[in-house]
């Protein structure tokens, strides 16, 4: 038998927790022969509710679970950790600027970033889904100097996704058709989705749905401005679509992309295609024996030039904003 896995997932009384956690201990993260054990991060207001969460996985019965613990210190939680998946994350409220919220989430990621360096184990893989979640990532991977960069991510896979399911619906093609979509910079409205390089049953998807004003006007904002569009259909923002793209993000590192794709994830850039250095962007990525490398050698058009560079400057302004609250 396989010794189990453990997964640390923090902010796991939140919602995309409670869809998040049930995935995770069916043995979607990381295959339906890999026994996990689930560490549960909750600030100390929440660990009651992540309780009732943990009663529910009891409940479930799941025969890859082998254990669960709940925890309200970032050292004992990310103890042993294989994979963590940092949810948890300060929202941004009224009339806060956006200083106060990469300030507020420093005070969050900055210490989990020292105890992920501290106590996780050699092996460690890390998401972050909380956002600004770039940033975050950025602030978590410069706080924790002797695990390697490569193993700080950040999620695009949600944007990835929404990008396959609209190009999906504007060919009249399923999403099994679609290959090599990109998206690139960061998690956030700036964020570039691009399907100059996808292809529909292996042939070029632009070429395919032959429909420019389509991809400036209608696609590139419905897919950058979909988490709203859900916040305002549903009362509350994306968890079971972000819960399932984190699932999707952590199986496709571990176990690799098919042969002929790629993904998107947003990864500390090596500075390919003009990306800074060391800033965590969003790229397409291969993944194979569970590392990610970014594919080479795209034209990048004018077009697709100007919104990477929008994105990925907006990621170097928040760079800069934590490095001057000493963050990093
Ligand atoms: P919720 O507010 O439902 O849950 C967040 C949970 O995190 C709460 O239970 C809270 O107590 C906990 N928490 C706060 N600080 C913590 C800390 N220091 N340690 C441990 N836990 C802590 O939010 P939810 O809807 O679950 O979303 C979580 C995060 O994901 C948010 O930052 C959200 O913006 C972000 N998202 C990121 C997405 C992406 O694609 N990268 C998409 C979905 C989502 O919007």
């Amino acid at each position: 038998t396989r010794t189990p896995v453990n997964v640390t997932v923090t902010g796991a009384a939140g919602q995309i927790g409670y869809a998040l956690l049930f995935r995770i201990a069916s043995g979607q993260l990381l295959g339906a022969d890999v026994p996990v054990r689930l560490k549960l991060l909750e600030i100390p207001q929440a660990v009651k509710a992540a309780e009732g969460t943990a009663m529910e996985l009891e409940d479930a019965a799941f025969p890859l679970l082998t254990g669960i613990d709940i925890y309200d210190d970032p050292n004992a939680a990310f103890d042993g950790a294989n994979v963590a998946l940092l949810v948890g994350a300060r929202p941004r409220t009224k009339g806060m600027e956006r200083g106060d919220l990469l300030e507020a989430n420093g005070g969050i990621f900055k210490p989990q970033g020292q105890a992920i360096n501290a106590h996780a184990a050699d092996d460690v893989k890390v998401l972050v889904v909380g956002n600004p979640a770039n940033t975050n990532a950025l602030i978590a991977q410069r706080n924790a100097p002797d695990v390697p960069a490569e193993r700080f991510t950040a999620m695009t896979r949600l944007d990835h996704n929404r990008a396959l399911a609209q190009l999906a619906k504007k060919a009249g093609v399923s999403v099994a058709d679609i290959k090599k979509m990109t998206i690139w910079g960061n998690h956030s409205a700036t964020q570039y989705p691009d399907i100059f390089h996808a292809e529909i049953a292996g042939k070029n998807a632009f070429e395919t749905v032959n429909d420019r004003a389509w991809v400036e006007n209608d696609f590139i904002p419905t897919v950058a401005k979909r988490g709203a569009a859900i916040i305002e259909a549903r009362g509350a923002s994306s968890a079971a679509s972000a819960a399932s793209a984190a699932i999707d993000h952590v199986y496709t590192w571990v176990n690799g992309t098919p042969e002929g794709d790629w993904t998107s994830m947003a990864v500390p850039s090596d500075g390919s295609y003009g990306v800074p250095e060391g800033l965590i962007s969003s790229f397409p990525v291969t993944c194979k024996d569970g590392r990610w490398e970014i594919v080479q050698g795209l034209e990048i058009d004018d077009f697709s030039r100007a919104r990477i560079d929008a994105s990925v400057k907006e990621l170097a302004d928040e760079r800069d904003a934590v490095r001057k609250l000493g963050l990093i």
